[in-house]
């Protein structure tokens, strides 16, 4: 398997934590990672989709300003003639948000999947192999799911 994922941390964020741990486990699952760190605009996970040929797009947010940090973010992928999957999680509102109401706002700007802040990395590689089609051995996904 060799497919890319561009991940980081969007606008003014500098929680670091979350991708570090991402990375990690998406580099053990056999994924090609290119992680951009903290506080990386959204010019610069299109230029790393396009210099890497990313298969996906992995944004985090911590602070409570993902909304902000990602409008006009869909648009911008799509004039830059990209088409990666997108998927967004963290601590994406301020405050005890409904995480549904999250969801489905974060859907309509365009990303695939949303993911809250208890995600495991397991998760996010399970929605990866699905999305990609990449097929999973049953001793695979046996360890996955526990
Ligand atoms: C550590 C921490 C900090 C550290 C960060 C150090 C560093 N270098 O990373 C410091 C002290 C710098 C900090 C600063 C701030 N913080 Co802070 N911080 C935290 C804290 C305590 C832990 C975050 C963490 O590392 N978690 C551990 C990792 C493993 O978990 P994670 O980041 O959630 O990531 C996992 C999942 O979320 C998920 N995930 C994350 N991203 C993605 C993306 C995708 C695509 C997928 C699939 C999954 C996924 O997978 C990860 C692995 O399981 C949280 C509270 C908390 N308990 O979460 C507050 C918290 C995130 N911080 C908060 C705030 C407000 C701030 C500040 C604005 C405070 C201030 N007024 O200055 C600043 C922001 C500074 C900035 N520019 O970003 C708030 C955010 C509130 C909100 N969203 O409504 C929180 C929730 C605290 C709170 N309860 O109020 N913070």
């Amino acid at each position: 398997m060799s497919a890319t994922v561009i991940l980081g941390v969007i606008g003014s964020d500098a929680h670091a934590v979350g991708i570090t741990i991402l990375e990690q486990a998406l580099s053990t699952a056999g994924f090609e990672v290119v992680n951009l760190g903290v506080q990386s605009s959204q010019q610069e996970f299109i230029s790393a989709a396009q210099a890497h040929e990313g298969d996906a797009v992995l944004v985090s947010s911590l602070y409570g300003h993902a909304e902000q940090d990602c409008r006009g973010f869909h648009e911008a992928i799509e004039d830059a003639g990209l088409d990666p999957i997108t998927y967004i999680g963290g601590n994406l509102a301020v405050g005890q948000d409904d995480f549904d109401r999250t969801r489905d706002r974060f859907r309509e700007m365009g990303f695939d999947r949303v993911f809250d802040s208890e995600t495991k990395p397991t998760e996010a590689i399970a929605a990866l192999k699905a999305d990609m089609n990449i097929a999973e051995s049953e001793a695979e996904r046996a360890r996955l799911t526990t």
